[in-house]
């Protein structure tokens, strides 16, 4: 049995350890901690697991095989790191760092490890709506693609939220799933700022929109709303040559009621994509105990962190800027 622990206590962490508990197997979650210190004990007790005063603690301890992070995005390199360090396989929830230079310190001692250690919570890539998209794709069937539109619309933000956020906590998110749909990295992006929605607080620009031109010059363009008032709503749909591709939609039931036809939409990010997390989960557990990781690594985490803090930089010119990365490590290839 792989003995995981958990640091960061708060709904996703949470969420992760309910799911390593009750659905994921080959596994045993065995502690956990959050910077909060009354969170992680409260959270020890509920599932019956061991408290760890501090991810440092947690990371080095015997009873810890492998770490997963859900802490607030800031703290996330700094752990990433020291698992490396510790030779320990680490699952990081997205961003794998909040910014750029975080990202590249974890490529670099990766490399100087010598093999993939860290995998990033991309989870997108298990939902099978996308999946069967970038199958399509990769069949060529449809000729090449050509355009992404795509939306990803919240309910409403915690407090503390920023514009800075909707990209690179929240929009992440499109800049992993664009360039896996398309098999490419981004050339050049641009933020524009839209007339303002009265239903967000005014503390963050909302809606935003990014533009996004890939290497072989497809196009994307992604709408960032992150306070919509109606529900967790996400949309994509990719153009190609002799088609189009939608992501479909979660199945709901048609209700007809008072003279009209509906289908609920999800309010919940954990709801909607809970296949999608599941099924990452098994697979990161499955890796981890082959030691050869199939998901989303470290230089997938980089690269949407490249282009996250351009878009965020380009804010304040308005300019379509070049997305600029370092060189692939052969290792990622
Ligand atoms: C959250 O961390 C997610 O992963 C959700 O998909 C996203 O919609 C939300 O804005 C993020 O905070």
């Amino acid at each position: 049995m792989l003995k995981i622990a958990i640091i960061g206590c708060g709904a996703i962490g949470q969420d992760h350890i309910r799911r390593l508990i009750n659905i994921v197997p080959g596994c045993v979650v065995t502690g956990c901690s959050d910077y909060v210190s009354e969170l992680a004990k409260k959270t020890a007790d509920k599932f019956g697991i061991e408290y760890f005063s501090s991810g440092e603690e947690l990371i080095h301890s015997d009873n810890v095989d492998a770490v997963l992070i859900a802490s607030s995005d800031e703290s996330h390199a700094g752990y990433v790191l020291e698992c490396i360090k510790a030779k320990k396989y680490v699952f990081c929830e997205k961003p794998l760092s909040h910014n750029v230079e975080g990202c590249e310190k974890i490529l670099t001692e990766e490399v100087r490890f010598g093999k993939p250690l860290v995998q990033v919570g991309f989870m997108r890539r298990y939902d099978p709506g996308y999946a069967e998209m970038k199958r399509i794709i990769d069949s060529g069937e449809l000729g090449a693609p050509l355009i992404i539109h795509a939306a990803h619309r919240n309910v409403s933000q915690p407090a503390g939220y920023t514009t800075d956020m909707a990209v690179s906590n929240s929009g992440i998110h499109e800049l992993d799933i664009c360039r896996w749909l398309l098999n490419e990295e981004y050339s050049h992006g641009q933020v524009l700022k839209v007339r303002q929605s009265s239903c967000s607080d005014k503390t963050y620009d909302n809606p935003q929109i990014v533009l996004l031109q890939t290497e072989s010059g497809a196009r994307i363009d992604v709408e960032l709303q992150l306070s919509d008032a109606y529900g967790y709503d996400i949309q994509c749909q990719v153009v190609c040559e002799k088609g189009t591709i939608d992501l479909p939609e979660p199945t709901s039931p048609v209700i007809r009621t008072n003279a009209r036809r509906c289908t609920p939409i999800l309010t919940d990010w954990k709801e909607r994509f809970v296949e999608a997390y599941d099924l990452e989960m098994i697979d990161w557990v499955e890796g981890v105990k082959r030691e050869n990781l199939n998901g989303p690594s470290s230089w997938d985490g980089y690269a949407a962190c490249v282009a996250a803090e351009t878009l965020n930089q380009s804010r304040d010119s308005g300019l379509f800027v070049p997305i600029n990365m370092q060189k692939k490590p052969a290792m990622y290839d």
